[in-house]
């Protein structure tokens, strides 16, 4: 090493970005059976019959509901797959996500 060290002793702080979670959101529609909406939360949600049944009423009710939040990644697939099954079946059903805050 050379007489004058001239490395800097600051301290690097290794910063650990947390990776933003986002909600995938149930809309709601005059048309798509209440039913059948159940049946998707319970399919892609992993969700019983109960739980299904309250995040349906509720978007029902308020005009969409919050059914989960997840990574970017498996938010988007899992609303790409409930809107595939609405597709499929005809229904106007909708799921969207947005980043939490
Ligand atoms: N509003 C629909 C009906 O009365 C049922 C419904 C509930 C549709 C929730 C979409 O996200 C929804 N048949």
């Amino acid at each position: 090493m050379s007489d004058t060290d001239t490395r800097s002793k600051t301290k690097v702080k290794p910063k650990v970005e947390r990776p933003k979670m986002y909600k995938v959101i149930l809309l709601n529609d005059d048309y798509t059976p209440r039913e059948f909406v159940v049946k998707v939360l319970k399919a892609e949600f992993g969700m019983g019959e109960d739980r299904a049944y309250a995040v349906m009423l509720t978007a029902h009710r308020k005009g969409v509901c919050v059914v989960a939040v997840y990574a970017r990644d498996i938010a988007e697939t899992k609303a790409d797959r409930a809107n595939g099954m609405a597709r499929q079946a005809g229904f106007p059903l909708r799921f969207t996500t947005e980043p939490e805050e």
